[in-house]
């Protein structure tokens, strides 16, 4: 198992369709061990693949709360097959938008096909915070992210803050990289 560095808002990467599983081998596997290992280190309930830069449909998910049982849950090419007409509102939070919470408003209960960790069909009804982050995992996998469902004025702000703070950690980089260059002894 490895650890992922997990890519953030205003990565371009964040917003690709990933490509369907054709087939969920060792690979895939070892993929979503990856993920439950990043996702649990972050800490997190839920993580798609394009979070850790791979444009695959694959999420894992562990709504379980501090000290309940950990209840992993892998899906491969996950579809929402219904979902109900009333809503719920929680308050969400992304690992690739770090320290920005808003509330979203989402159907209540969704019932969604995928491929589980042996690349059998399975159905899921899932209601709570569950149908919240199946949600929320889903929109990754189509290059949406949970601020793309609150206002446009909140969702304006909080993409440029991550420009900017993206900006000046390039130019710490640039300037990190030329202070190494001028102070490298030279040789011959
Ligand atoms: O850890 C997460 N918490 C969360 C809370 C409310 C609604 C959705 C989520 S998912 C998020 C992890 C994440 O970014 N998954 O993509
Ligand atoms: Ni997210």
């Amino acid at each position: 198992m490895a650890l992922k560095p997990i890519i953030c808002i205003p990565d371009a990467r964040l917003r690709l369709v990933s490509a369907p599983v054709e087939r969920v081998d060792d690979d895939v596997r070892r993929l979503m061990d990856d993920m439950l290992e990043t996702m649990y280190d972050a800490p997190g309930i839920g993580l798609a693949a394009i979070q850790i830069a791979v444009p695959k449909r694959i999420v894992v998910i562990d709504t379980a709360r501090e000290g309940e049982p950990k209840n992993p849950i892998a899906f491969a090419n996950p579809e929402i097959v219904w979902s109900s007409a009333d809503k719920s509102v929680y308050q969400e939070g992304c690992l690739s938008i770090p320290e920005y919470y808003e509330d979203v408003e989402r159907p209540a209960r969704i019932r969604a096909r995928y491929l589980d960790r042996e690349g059998k069909s399975r159905e899921i009804e899932a209601d709570g915070l569950l149908a919240t982050a199946l949600q929320h995992e889903i929109d990754h996998l189509n290059g949406v992210l949970f601020i793309d469902h609150i206002s446009r004025l909140k969702r304006e702000r909080v993409w440029k803050k991550f420009v900017k703070a993206a900006k000046h950690e390039a130019e710490d980089k640039a300037h990190a990289e030329r202070a190494e260059r001028a102070e490298r002894p030279r040789i011959g």
